[in-house]
């Protein structure tokens, strides 16, 4: 393996931590699974526009290559090599109102968060059999759910293109051929054994075998964080009755992407700003000040449309399901406080 001829205008934290010493370091190195450092960096190989770039095989990757990973997960979590994550999914603990109860700013609220499964690799080296083994094991536990959890579960393949284009135009399904996905090797022998479990309200989904072997999500018109943290927590505690999730003492739970390490969790409004989104400055000073992403109406890699942005928590490692939750409403908060002063 050679090392990588990033472009000169490369500025993926793969390129500003894959040193050539690094590099030297790492090249020769394998996991139990076999994942190696070609394997990690391809996603940021073949697309040097990349923010990160690079992509785990295994909960071992991150210890097998840890002199990439550690300053990749410093710095965009601020979370040390020596640190452990603490999680707490209670709902109890969020003292916190609707921050928009009459409705005129937030259309929807929706908190995920990624699981993968102990005893799998991550999606990036998962074999075809692996992977319909864990489509068997999460869709068979999703069929004993009951109550507002109870749902059924759509397989990808042998779903119409219509139904799919509707549920992902809804925002309720995952999009196809995501170009970063498809060269950390996440996309292999799509449609097969992937999938999306959903209740009849579609106010509780979950993913099978996209980014993540699991994207738990709860979802639902308007601005109340709470409810929606709340049947999150539900959904989750329920879900580990039947199966272990990978994790680690240090880094929480075990993600194919370092940037959804620890709680794996993205809360998220979409939110109307269309006066506060005209300054450009003021709207990203509140957002970096709050940990808050700014993502497009159709999530990541889309544009906002009609003044409607999906915000969400930044922070996901270090950080506690609950304090997740509240750098959301915080920034919430303010961020329409602002808007309703302009
Ligand atoms: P993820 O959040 O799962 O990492 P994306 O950012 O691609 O992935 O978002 C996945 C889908 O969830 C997209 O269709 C996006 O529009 C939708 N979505 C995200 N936040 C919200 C929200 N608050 N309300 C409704 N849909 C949302
Ligand atoms: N697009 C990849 C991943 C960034 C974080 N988003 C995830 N994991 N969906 C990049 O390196 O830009």
């Amino acid at each position: 393996m050679k090392y990588p001829n990033f472009p000169k205008d490369c500025k993926s934290m793969l390129c500003k931590y894959l040193t050539k010493d690094v590099f030297e370091e790492l090249k020769n190195r394998k996991t139990p699974n076999g994942f190696t450092l070609e394997m990690a960096i391809n996603s940021g190989v073949k697309n040097p526009d990349s923010s990160i770039g690079v992509y785990a095989g295994d909960k071992e990757s991150y210890e097998v290559f840890d002199l990439l990973f550690d300053p990749i997960i410093k710095e965009y979590h601020g979370f040390g090599k020596d640190e452990k994550h603490t999680s707490d999914f209670d709902a109890k603990k969020l003292d916190m109102d609707n921050p928009d109860p009459k409705g005129e700013f937030i259309l929807s609220t929706r908190i995920r968060v990624g699981r993968n499964l102990d005893g799998f690799p991550l999606g990036t080296i998962i074999s075809k059999e692996q992977r319909d083994e864990v489509e068997k094991i999460v869709s068979n536990a999703l069929k004993s759910f009951k109550d507002e959890l109870q749902g059924e579960y759509y397989p990808l393949k042998g779903m119409t293109s219509t139904i799919q284009e509707k549920l992902i135009k809804e925002h309720f399904l995952f999009k196809e051929g995501d170009r970063f996905l498809e060269a950390a090797g996440l996309n292999r022998d799509w449609p097969e054994g992937r999938g999306i479990f959903h209740n009849i309200d579609k106010t509780f989904l979950v993913w099978i075998n996209e980014e993540d072997e699991l994207r738990i999500i709860s979802m639902q018109q308007g601005g109340d964080i709470k409810e929606v943290f709340t049947r999150l927590s539900l959904a989750v505690s329920e879900l580990e009755k039947d199966m272990k999730f990978l994790k680690s003492d240090h880094l929480g739970y075990i993600t194919s992407c370092p940037t959804n390490l620890g709680t794996a969790m993205r809360a998220s409004v979409h939110i109307k700003l269309s006066k506060l989104s005209q300054n450009k400055e003021l709207f990203k000073n509140i957002t970096d000040k709050f940990h808050l992403q700014i993502r497009g109406i159709h999530g990541e890699h889309s544009e906002s449309e009609g003044g409607i942005f999906d915000i969400s928590n930044r922070r996901r490692l270090g950080v506690t399901e609950v304090e997740c939750a509240k750098d959301l409403y915080n920034g919430v908060k303010e961020l329409i406080r602002v808007e309703k002063s302009l």
